[in-house]
């Protein structure tokens, strides 16, 4: 074993770690954080590879020690003492200390739950195959009211998701807020988070839960508390009924029978809230961008898109009908 020389690993390395940094920035990352939790769940990710570095570094310099060609073998009772002191001891203190840092940082990830904090506003997160019903309880004057697929959030305050499952198993995971928990059938669980910036952030379903788990996700839109409280108040007063012709169709067709548009429909449950439908990025939770053509797409076959998306095919319906329906959900803004 004397043959262990360096290879050029030195000039490769540079853009491998930058490669793997860019993976680490963006709307969906937890060495990114944008909220109290996430932070807290990145710092200990920081110490754990700090401390995991240091055994690695002692392991990989013992390696490269016996790799020199030495001439003099260890006394048994010198390659003792390596073992005991090496081997056992020194990762022995570091994984206790770390393990000790990881649990004193436990009711700092969950703040509530170790009721350190007042307790905050609590927002209803349904977890459905395959999409989020999201419910905004009353608050300061304004009605309370359901949106899909969208999480609104005042910056620099505390909330609580009361989180639960209509069918499967999904899993309620903002990385870069903090997280996650299962939202389980005839439970419901709760998670506090408390953002720290403004911006969008991305949520994938976090739990299998069918064919179209992949293409579930929702947006996470935090933002400054006027803009939020104008937000909200707009959200519970609904629409007006506009009488255009997409609107007669989007009626006439059945699509209220699922979809509420507040103030122009009757409230149904079955599919996503589409009352402000206009402004949410996506169409499919998370799946297409939310343009004229991707929803004309997706109403004329849902399961095209998503397989076992749980709404009917409209591919009966004239390409003209389908066109003036997109034009309507473009304008509920
Ligand atoms: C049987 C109930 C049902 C009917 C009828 C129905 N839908 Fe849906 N719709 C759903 C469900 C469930 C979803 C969620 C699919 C998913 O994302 O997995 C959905 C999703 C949507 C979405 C995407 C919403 C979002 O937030 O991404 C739009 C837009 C939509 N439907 C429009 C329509 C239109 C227009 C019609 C009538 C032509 C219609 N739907 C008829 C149940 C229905
Ligand atoms: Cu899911």
């Amino acid at each position: 074993m004397t043959n262990c020389s360096k290879r050029k690993i030195s000039g490769h390395l540079p853009i491998a770690v930058s490669l793997v940094l860019a993976g680490c920035t963006g709307s969906q990352s937890t060495l990114d954080p944008a909220g109290q939790e996430a932070a807290e769940v990145h710092h200990l990710f920081v110490v754990m590879v700090i401390g995991g570095g240091f055994i690695w570094l002692a392991v990989i310099g013992l390696l490269l020690h016996s790799c020199r060609g030495q001439r003099q073998t260890w006394s048994e009772e010198g390659a003792g003492r390596l073992i005991a002191w090496g081997g056992v001891a020194f990762p022995g203190v570091v994984l206790f200390a770390l393990l000790v840092y990881a649990v004193w940082l436990m009711p700092s990830v969950r703040p509530w739950l170790a009721r350190t904090v007042p307790e905050p506003t609590q927002i209803e997160v349904t977890g459905e195959q395959f999409w989020w019903r999201i419910r905004y309880p009353a608050e300061d004057g304004v009605a309370g009211f359901e949106t899909s697929n969208e999480l609104r959030l005042p910056v620099g305050e505390r909330v609580a998701f009361s989180l639960r499952a209509a069918d499967v198993i999904h899993s309620f995971w903002i990385p870069s807020l903090g997280g996650k928990m299962d939202m389980i059938p005839g439970r419901t669980n709760v998670l506090s988070l408390l953002p720290t910036r403004t911006g969008v952030f991305k949520a994938p379903c976090a739990e299998f839960c069918g064919t179209s788990h992949t293409y579930m996700a929702f947006s996470v839109v935090v933002m400054e508390r006027e803009a939020y409280d104008d937000w909200r108040r707009k959200q519970a007063s609904g629409h007006q009924p506009e009488g255009s012709e997409g609107e007669r169709l989007f009626i006439h067709h059945g699509c209220a029978a699922c979809h509420s548009v507040r103030g122009t429909t009757p409230v149904a449950a079955l599919g996503p809230d589409l009352t402000h439908f206009a402004e949410r990025e996506t169409v499919g939770a998370g799946t297409l961008a939310n343009t004229r053509e991707n929803v004309g797409r997706f109403i004329r076959d849902p399961s095209a898109i998503k397989p076992g998306a749980q709404m009917p095919a409209f591919d009966m319906v004239p390409q003209g009908e389908i066109a003036a329906i997109s034009e309507f959900l473009a304008g509920l803004r």
